[in-house]
């Protein structure tokens, strides 16, 4: 896909502008004038990051949510904010960023978008400069994100673009009859077909960077199956509960052996790169918390979603994403420190 670069910087064989140095100019004098410049528009157009997950594996809401997140965060995370790139993007964003505010979870996407947002970091005290990158979401209803479809309306070049993945993978797929190896496998395997005809392999594995999301963390019965399992912490900062960053890579093979996919976990250990892989547990809503006091465990119900009888499910207050910003600042910063695009 052709990169859109500001306009201010025209082409080079229009014609000049009084007062303007062209490149045509910077050549006739020998000196490449716009070798920073180009350094800039690399840095500008930043890494590429998909989001890759089932039908109803929690993308629209991870979406409203991790833009939620970006505003709110603070320490190491802070700084950021999610910016639509074109118009059906901020369309997507804002119906299902409205979703949450009225405690509705989005609707089902009706159709396969490929939907793109701009993830930027103010400059830090640190010395860190303005950082971009591009965050991709394909969403869709049913199979229709699947890549053999997308294969065919030609848009799988535009996913396999891309330096890094999040990879969402719903805990609660498999008691639908669904699998998650369902949505990870063909990407994989279209993955490695561009890494052969690239030669971009790492040690004979797939070069791009990883972020597996278990979504859905709050959800009752993967909570409670987490809970019986002994993987639930309590989150230093805001009480809520939580699976330790450091136990986060065996959770998820505890989790898909749980759940009869441990194909998913050895596809993701077996063709992504070690180095390049990193486990969250996350939620996109999070669990209830009170305005005065916060989470509180002995508070009665700790959920926050709400399904009555009849109804379309609820989010009982305001959310409290979990893991849901911290995989995609990784993401950008271990792409950012390795500096190639695949
Ligand atoms: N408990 C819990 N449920 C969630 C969470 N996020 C999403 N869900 C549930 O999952 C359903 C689907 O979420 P969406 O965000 O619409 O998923 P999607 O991947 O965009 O779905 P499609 O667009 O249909 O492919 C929601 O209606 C909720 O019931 C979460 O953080 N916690
Ligand atoms: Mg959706």
């Amino acid at each position: 896909m052709a990169r859109k670069y500001p306009d201010r910087f025209a082409p080079a064989d229009e014609p000049d502008d009084v007062g303007f140095t062209t490149a045509t100019a910077a050549r006739d004098g020998g000196e490449d004038l716009f070798e920073d410049l180009e350094d800039e528009l690399e840095d500008l157009d930043g890494h590429r990051i998909s989001t890759w997950g089932g039908s109803g594996a929690g993308k629209s809401t991870f979406l409203a949510a991790l833009s939620r997140a970006a505003l709110t965060a603070t320490g190491d995370s802070s700084g950021w904010t999610v910016a639509p790139v074109d118009e059906p993007s901020a369309t997507y964003l804002a119906t299902a960023a409205a979703s949450l505010q009225q405690r509705a979870f989005p609707m089902p996407s009706q159709r396969r978008e490929i939907y793109r947002f701009a993830l930027l970091r103010r400059a830090q005290a640190d010395g860190t400069g303005v950082v971009r990158a591009e965050l991709r979401v394909t969403d869709g209803s049913g199979d229709d994100t699947a890549m053999s479809d997308m294969a065919l309306a030609g848009d799988v070049d535009e996913m396999l673009a891309s330096d890094g993945f999040l990879f969402l993978f719903d805990p609660t797929l498999p008691a639908k009859g669904k699998s998650n190896s369902e949505t990870l496998d063909p990407l994989v395997v279209f993955l490695k077909q561009r890494a052969e005809e690239t030669q971009t392999w790492v040690d004979a594995r797939l070069p791009h960077y990883v972020a597996v999301c278990v979504t859905k963390f709050d959800n009752e019965e993967v909570f409670r199956r987490s809970l019986r399992g002994g993987w639930v912490n309590q989150d230093p900062d805001t009480r809520m509960p939580c699976v330790r960053p450091v136990d986060a890579a065996k959770y998820v093979a505890w989790m898909c052996a749980e759940l009869g996919e441990t194909s998913v976990h050895e596809t993701i250990q077996g063709d992504f790169h070690p180095d390049r892989i990193r486990f969250f547990v996350s939620s996109a809503i999070g669990f209830h918390q009170t305005p005065r006091q916060g989470f509180d465990s002995h508070a009665g119900n700790p959920f926050n979603y709400d399904r009555q009888p009849g109804r379309a499910p609820r989010i009982r207050g305001a959310i409290h994403p979990i893991n849901v910003l911290e995989p995609v600042v990784w993401l950008q910063d271990r792409l950012r420190q390795h500096g190639e695009r695949f």
